[in-house]
């Protein structure tokens, strides 16, 4: 196991470029940004960034759309700029792993701008083209799946009059995994960027590579309507394959690191993505946790209270499902998610701070790696804009074909300031000048009316703010290394408010206990008597522990 402990051990740092720090006032986080920050990421302790896609793009959907996958987005800067970003995290003992996204790319791609010309072209089979079908109400798509990102999942092109499969945005148009150039391409490219000295990728919908042959339709969907078409691109039929085939290709014998974003996955196919003996990936980004607040219709019916107990059965499960084997992640939110402390914890003024530690203490202590998404150190909290100010395609898309449906506008509005991913994406909030310290200019994305109180500066000269706990939690997980391989035990699994477990690797153990809740704790029974506590969000405990306070959170060492 000596091979990886780097990322085992590690503490992930996510940097959104676009929203993190705008250094020539055009509104847009830049490279340059990220540089002048490096201090600031040593001085929180962490030991891996994760950069969201920095690539050429057109940015519909903010990078995840690339039209040159080895060149650097002309408003993050240049290649120039990245080397000394990567120079200067390595010289300060940071590595470096990059997004990788090859299910799609741009449909201004070079690949994809060949690809529309003719049915012909070279490139036609980097991409997925099918015929639509006639039906007595005229032509339709080639199937009935609904995209990610609202309607179909097809785009008819005027060129040739054919479909092309997309299962993001219109701009997203799907590679062919099929076609063996289009795998070519990728490892070269990959083993380029490897070449460069990256430490690894983030892998954007890994598990969505391999479709079904045929891309049959949903059956049983009434005609005209479309449906989720998961069973036919989730762990499709030829996903090990191809993983084995970029593992041999690009990653054997390097010193990197790679974790699969995977959607709608169980922990047995996990365990076939990231098994030890498997030669695919490392380690798995997988969100059944994100679904904690979603209703039966998926991510914009909310449902509060979420459950505590079904948090711990949902990462318990994990948790022991891969160990000794396979790799998990621990996160509470990303670019993708709300903030953590207003969908989790409480970010009213009274329970902001202390709700945000103990959520915090959570990925930090638990078996894996953590992933900490920037902004979370100084519990910044989600907005609750006029839909003008929405940015993310994700959620205009679903307004708008909400309200094509005729649904009142003013009644999506909840939904949207809940769970728009755009919570997660305005700018870091560095100190309480104008557009807090984020550009001089007109910042792309509207910044939290919050950020006079919430930011960066005042957390860092505040001893106790939310930013001072994640640096002390970063400082005591990288002391207490064992926690990353521990097996787990909850205590009082079916607590509605309680989330308390011990933890043992070889011959240390540890307690953890969390109120996540607004309203003190009785325990069932008194904690067990522990050697030493580590830390807490409230003044460390002097006897036997018999209740929690709102929101406390206790970290201790037993014997
Ligand atoms: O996200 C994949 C994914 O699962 C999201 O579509 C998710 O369902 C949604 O964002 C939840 O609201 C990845 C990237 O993280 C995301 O930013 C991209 O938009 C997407 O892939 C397409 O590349
Ligand atoms: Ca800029």
């Amino acid at each position: 196991r000596e091979h990886g402990r780097w990322w085992r051990e590690g503490i992930v740092y996510q940097i959104y470029p676009r929203s993190f720090l705008d250094t020539n006032g055009d509104g847009i986080g830049d490279l340059r940004g990220i540089i002048n920050k490096l201090d600031y990421l040593q001085a929180l302790g962490i030991t891996i960034v994760w950069l969201n896609p920095i690539y050429a793009s057109p940015n519909d959907d903010n990078g995840y759309d690339i039209s040159d996958y080895e060149s650097i987005m002309a408003e993050f800067g240049t290649m120039a700029d990245f080397e000394e970003l990567l120079h200067g995290l390595h010289e300060r003992g940071i590595r470096l792993i990059m997004d990788l996204v090859v299910n799609h790319s741009s449909d201004e791609h070079a690949w994809f701008v060949e690809s529309r010309r003719s049915r012909d072209n070279p490139h036609r089979d980097f991409y997925i083209w099918r015929d639509g079908v006639d039906t007595p109400a005229g032509e339709q798509p080639p199937n009935n799946w609904r995209s990610f990102f609202s309607g179909s999942t097809w785009e008819k092109d005027a060129a040739t009059g054919q479909y092309y499969l997309h299962l993001f945005s219109r701009k997203q148009p799907d590679l062919n995994w099929e076609h063996p150039p289009v795998r070519e391409a990728v490892y070269d490219m990959m083993n380029r960027w490897f070449d460069m000295g990256i430490d690894g990728f983030r892998m954007d919908v890994i598990n969505l590579l391999s479709k079904v042959p045929g891309l049959p339709s949903v059956p049983d969907t009434p005609p005209g309507e479309l449906a989720w078409g998961g069973r036919y691109f989730v762990n499709g039929p030829r996903l090990h394959e191809f993983l084995q085939e970029m593992h041999q290709r690009t990653l054997a014998g390097r010193d990197v690191m790679t974790v699969g974003e995977c959607v709608a996955v169980d922990v047995a196919e996990g365990r076939k993505l990231v098994g030890q003996d498997r030669g695919e990936l490392d380690m798995i980004f997988q969100m059944e946790h994100m679904d904690l607040d979603s209703g039966p219709l998926g991510k914009w019916d909310i449902k509060q209270p979420w459950s505590r107990a079904e948090l711990k059965s949902i990462l318990g499960r994990w948790i022991q499902g891969l160990h000794g084997d396979g790799w998990n992640s621990q996160f509470w939110t990303n670019h993708d998610q709300p903030r953590t402390v207003s969908r989790f914890g409480n970010d009213s003024p009274e329970w902001r701070e202390k709700s945000a530690l103990a959520l915090a203490a959570l990925p930090l202590t638990l078996p894996g790696t953590p992933y900490i998404y920037q902004g979370d150190e100084i519990g910044m909290t989600n907005v609750a804009f006029p839909i003008e100010d929405y940015r993310d395609l994700e959620t205009l898309n679903w307004y708008r074909e909400e309200v094509a449906r005729g649904r009142d506008p003013a009644a999506l509005m909840p939904a949207i300031h809940f769970k728009s991913r755009d919570n997660a994406r305005t700018p870091m909030q560095w100190d309480d000048s104008a557009q807090a310290g984020f550009t001089s200019g007109t910042p792309w994305l509207r910044i939290n009316p919050d950020y006079a109180q919430i930011n960066v500066a005042e957390a860092m000269a505040r001893p106790g703010s939310v930013w001072h706990g994640f640096r002390e939690l970063i400082e005591l997980r990288k002391a207490n290394p064992g926690l990353a391989y521990a097996e787990l035990t909850w205590l009082w699994p079916e607590h509605e408010a309680l989330v308390v477990f011990r933890s043992r690797h070889q011959q240390q153990n540890w307690l953890i206990a969390l109120n996540l809740h607004n309203e003190p704790q009785t325990l069932p029974t008194e904690l067990p008597p522990v050697e030493l506590w580590l830390w807490s969000n409230e003044p460390l405990p002097s006897g036997p522990v018999q209740s929690l306070a709102p929101w406390q959170a206790l970290v201790g060492q037993l014997p």
